[in-house]
């Protein structure tokens, strides 16, 4: 009998990656994907293939705020695994819109969880916790760090972090939290930094663009590989009894860092293009995170396998050649 897996926010950079492991591994795949004015299956085109009889990947309308076609898609697909992957996932954004981030990124996690309890059906639920909850937490983090949310988007992860916990110890529910590091891959959206930076320098190389403008260069980051992450994810799903874990490199940079490198690959001189602009601080910063993942390793046998220097040059190789370049020209 094939597993049946649910994924909520398949049409971003991690639903996508692990959309693609999923059907790698013979599951049957359902995502819930956002009526949107233009096209928001860019990321996932490649494994959609609508002419198949019995597709291996079908995706149903919904919305994290809508609770009824929730409850609805619980039931019809009943999933043996949910992957609950769906955010407002930047944290500068959640700034200005506190509210709903709060909505969709803490009270959808409520939503689904009480869709689980209300249906019935026999599930395991993954949460996409992550390393911000710590926020001023001194590194390294690891599962007994006590948290220090710093943004309207962290306090919304740490309410989904304990109703997810919440729901195994009230209702006996397999249900993790896999608290994650900064991932980054080609898939990247383009507002968070470390794209923001590998795309720019593509621009830049190809003159397409003269200035790169950034807010905190100081802010320290454990930045890893987002398909690796998402074989994390899975992993803890086939754990006999559900724990949280904490997924990272232990490997630690700047902003600044991750600027030299990116221009120094292409060898360019970064402090020519780059610029200082107040709009990209946050009213309240994460300094540093830094992941002690050994707890991880131990129980799911996951180590990190890309590194810091690997991964600036994977998502620089992508960009350059989306403009004809790579780094050899
Ligand atoms: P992402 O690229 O921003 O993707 C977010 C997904 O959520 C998208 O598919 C988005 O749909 C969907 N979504 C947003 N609002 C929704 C709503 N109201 N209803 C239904 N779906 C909605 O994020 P990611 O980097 O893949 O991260 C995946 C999850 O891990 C998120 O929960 C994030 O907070 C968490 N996390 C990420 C990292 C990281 O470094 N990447 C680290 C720790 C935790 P659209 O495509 O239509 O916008
Ligand atoms: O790339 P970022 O926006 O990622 P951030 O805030 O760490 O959040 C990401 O990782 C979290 C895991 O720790 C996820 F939960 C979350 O969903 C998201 O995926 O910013 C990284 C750092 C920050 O300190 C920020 O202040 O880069 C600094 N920064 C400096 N200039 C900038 C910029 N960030 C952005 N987005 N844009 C800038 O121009």
């Amino acid at each position: 009998m094939k597993k049946r897996a649910l994924i909520t926010g398949i049409t971003g950079q991690d639903g996508s990656y692990l959309a693609e492991l999923l059907t790698s591994k013979g599951y049957d795949v359902f995502g819930i994907i956002r009526r949107s004015s233009s096209f928001n299956t860019g990321r996932i085109d490649h494994i959609l293939k609508p002419q198949d009889e019995n597709p291996a990947m079908q995706l149903f309308y919904g919305d994290l705020t809508d609770g009824s076609v929730l409850n609805r898609l619980m039931e019809k697909v009943s999933p043996d695994e949910i992957y609950h992957l769906g955010a407002q996932s930047h944290v500068r954004v959640s700034f200005d819109i506190p509210e709903y981030t709060a909505d969709v990124t803490g009270i959808g996690t409520l939503r689904l969880l009480d869709a689980i309890r209300e249906t019935g059906i026999k599930t395991k639920f993954y949460q996409a916790s992550s390393s911000e909850m710590f926020g001023l937490a001194k590194p390294p983090q690891n599962e007994d760090t006590i948290f220090h949310p710093r943004s309207p988007y962290a306090c919304a992860k740490v309410f989904g972090y304990w109703l997810t916990r919440n729901y195994r110890e009230a209702y006996n529910l397999f249900a993790v939290n896999g608290i994650l590091f900064n991932h980054e891959s080609p898939r990247r959206g383009g507002t968070f930094v470390s794209k923001k930076i590998t795309l720019a320098v593509a621009r830049i190389k190809a003159g397409l663009q003269e200035k790169l403008y950034l807010g905190n260069l100081e802010a320290v980051r454990d930045w890893g590989y987002a398909p690796e992450y998402v074989d994390a994810m899975w992993r803890m799903m086939q754990l006999d009894e559900p724990m949280d874990l904490v997924i990272g490199t232990g490997e630690a940079h700047s902003v600044k860092e991750f600027v030299e490198e990116a221009f120094g690959l292409v060898g360019l001189p970064w402090e020519k293009h780059v610029e200082i602009d107040s709009k990209f601080y946050r009213p309240s910063e994460v300094p540093a995170l830094l992941a002690d993942a050994s707890r991880a390793e131990k129980m799911l046998g996951w180590k990190p396998r890309t590194y810091f220097k690997d991964l600036v040059r994977i998502m620089l190789e992508a960009d350059l050649n989306h403009y004809g370049l790579s780094l050899s020209t």
